[in-house]
């Protein structure tokens, strides 16, 4: 299966921390992202949104960081990381949710603004990271991971850009329930981490 991928993305590194920790090998196919490949035709074929991480198995095409997790859990066949059932599948979803909007809107864009530049409001990405980052201190104070008190593709989701915050400006240190889930997260057995984190 073929990741197309950035080093520095944490979209592509949560596919690749969900790959590591459950044994599944990725060949990482580079993308050219400050030359502008995502934005021409051959990568606008695989994902028309022009953005990574894209999936490629055999040929069939997954874009999305959330759907590529999905997409490998089941694949994966057990039910560790994925299950089969309603609830527990609607409880990880909430998570990829979380993942996609509060935590970009937040700790991912200020680390877009303080690392690559981009134009976005500051105040806004600390507003809404302030916001959201109570709300899991509270959530991990009663449970040791995202879903389903087990590491699921949801602890996958939100590790990279909270782990990550601090390359934004965004200080987790007084959220010392987040704080302790982000380091059970990294000692589970295969984790691997990404430039930045520390
Ligand atoms: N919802 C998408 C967002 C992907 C995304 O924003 N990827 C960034 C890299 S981390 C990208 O390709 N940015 C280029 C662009 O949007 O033009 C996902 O979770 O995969």
């Amino acid at each position: 299966m073929k990741l197309y991928d950035l080093d520095l993305s944490g979209n592509c590194y949560k596919v690749r921390l969900f790959a590591a920790l459950s044994g599944m090998p990725l060949e990482l196919v580079n993308v050219d992202v400050m030359g502008g490949e995502h934005k021409r035709g051959p990568f606008l074929e695989l994902n028309p949104f022009g953005q990574i991480p894209v999936l490629d198995d055999g040929g069939h095409v997954v874009r999305d960081s959330q759907a590529i997790l999905v997409y490998l859990a089941n694949r994966h066949g057990d039910e560790q990381w994925w299950p089969a059932d309603a609830a527990g599948q609607a409880e990880i979803v909430g998570w990829l949710a979380v993942a996609a909007h509060e935590v970009r809107v937040g700790p991912a864009d200020a680390r877009m603004v303080d690392k690559f530049g981009m134009d976005l409001d500051k105040p806004t990405t600390e507003a809404a990271s302030a916001a959201l980052l109570p709300l899991l201190d509270a959530h991990f104070s009663k449970h040791d991971w995202a879903a389903l008190d087990r590491p699921t593709i949801a602890d996958c989701a939100l590790f990279p850009y909270l782990a990550l915050a601090h390359e934004g400006g965004i200080d987790v240190t007084p959220h010392g329930a987040l704080c302790r889930w982000m380091a059970r997260v990294q000692a589970l057995p295969g984790y691997v981490g990404m430039p930045g984190i520390r």
